[in-house]
C-alpha cells in the first residue's frame, strides 16, 4: 500500500514537472487558435495579391475585389481575441500592457483597408498598388511593436 502510495505521488510530481511552463488555459488556448487561424486565412488572401503588387503576374481588378471581400471580414474577427487573460502564443505582453497603443495600430491596419476597399473598387492598378503598400506596411509594424515573432 505504501509502495503504491508513493508511487501515485512519484507519478503525480512528475506530471506536474512536464507541465510546460507557460500552461494555456483553455480560454487561452482558444483564443490564441482563434486569432492565429483568422490571421493565417487574412495572410493567405492578402499575400496572394502581392505578386500582382510587384508586378510579378498581370493585374486582374476582379480577383483583387474578391480577396479585398474576404479580407473586409477577416480584419474585423481577431481583435476580441486579444481579451483578458488571453495571453498566449506569439502574443506580446504590451498587447495587453498598452492596450491604447494596439488599439491604434488596428485603426491604423482598417483606415488602410478602407483604402485597399476604395483601390479595389475602382480596379485602378496604381491605386491598388499604394493601398496594398499602406496595409502591409500597418500589418508589418504592429507585428514588429505587439508580435514575438518577425513576419
Ligand atoms: C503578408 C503577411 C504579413 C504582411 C507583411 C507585410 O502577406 O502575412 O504579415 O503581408 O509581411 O510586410
Amino acid at each position: 500500500m505504501k509502495t503504491k502510495l508513493a508511487l501515485l505521488a512519484a507519478t503525480a510530481l512528475i506530471g506536474v514537472a512536464c507541465m510546460p511552463a507557460h500552461a494555456e488555459s483553455k480560454k487561452a488556448k482558444d483564443a490564441h487558435q482563434y486569432r492565429e487561424s483568422v490571421m493565417h486565412v487574412m495572410a493567405y488572401h492578402f499575400g496572394s495579391m502581392a505578386p500582382m503588387a510587384k508586378k510579378e503576374i498581370p493585374f486582374d481588378a476582379e480577383v483583387v475585389r474578391k480577396n479585398v471581400a474576404v479580407l473586409d471580414v477577416l480584419a474585423t474577427l481577431p481583435w476580441k481575441a486579444f481579451g483578458p487573460d488571453t495571453q498566449a502564443g506569439d502574443a506580446k505582453p504590451e498587447i495587453w500592457s498598452d492596450p491604447e497603443g494596439f488599439k491604434q495600430a488596428q485603426e491604423k491596419f482598417l483606415d488602410g483597408m478602407k483604402k485597399l476597399d476604395a483601390a479595389a473598387a475602382s480596379g485602378d492598378f496604381d491605386a491598388f498598388r499604394v493601398a496594398f503598400g499602406t496595409v502591409g506596411k500597418s500589418c508589418k509594424s504592429c507585428h514588429d511593436s505587439y508580435r514575438e515573432k518577425d513576419d
